[in-house]
């Protein structure tokens, strides 16, 4: 495997582990708002971004890189209303898609086939959580300023149930 990519991807996990940390955060600040259908929302969330950054490890183990584990920053969104986290998710997604293509560019340069096809799932997977987390922004816009239809939003959310990723390595 490519030394570069195999660096990048290294880091990449995370950067992966840090937005499972910082969904966690948002689930949180939700668990205290008494909001528990976006505290749901976001604790699957956040257990996705774990899934996410394990795939990266396996898929290193499995081509015999070495993996290693850095610190995992704090997370550091300031949360002071109920719009804050659902902002914050979508300009972290859009970040991460920079940081996974870039991943991608390193693969393609190195003519790593074998990589690319892997982060392939990737790529989509950040178009679909874009979209989610850009969605919740607009259904809170109009929503989330009665009691009445908050209530039910949030109970949308409640609905949301895990599923391990459908990527198999
Ligand atoms: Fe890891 O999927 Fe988005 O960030």
């Amino acid at each position: 495997m490519d030394k570069k990519v195999a660096k990048l991807l290294n880091e990449q996990i995370n950067k992966e582990m840090y937005s499972s940390y910082l969904y966690f955060q948002f689930a949180n600040y939700y668990h205290e708002e008494g909001l528990d259908g976006f505290y749901n929302w976001y604790y699957v969330q956040a257990q996705e971004e774990m899934d996410h950054a394990l795939l990266m490890v396996k898929y290193l183990q499995n081509n015999d890189e070495k993996v290693v584990f850095e610190a995992v920053a704090k997370p550091e969104a300031d949360l002071k209303d109920r719009m804050d986290p659902l902002k914050a998710g979508l300009a972290h997604e859009k970040y991460i898609t920079g940081e996974i293509n870039a991943v991608y560019a390193a693969a393609y340069e190195a003519k790593d086939f074998r990589t690319m096809q892997f982060l392939d799932w990737f790529v989509k997977e950040q178009g679909e959580e874009e979209k989610n987390s850009s969605d919740l922004i607009k259904k809170m816009e109009l929503f989330g300023g009665e009691a009445k239809s908050l209530y039910m939003l949030d109970s949308e959310l409640k609905a949301r149930v895990y599923a391990a990723p459908s990527l198999v390595l």
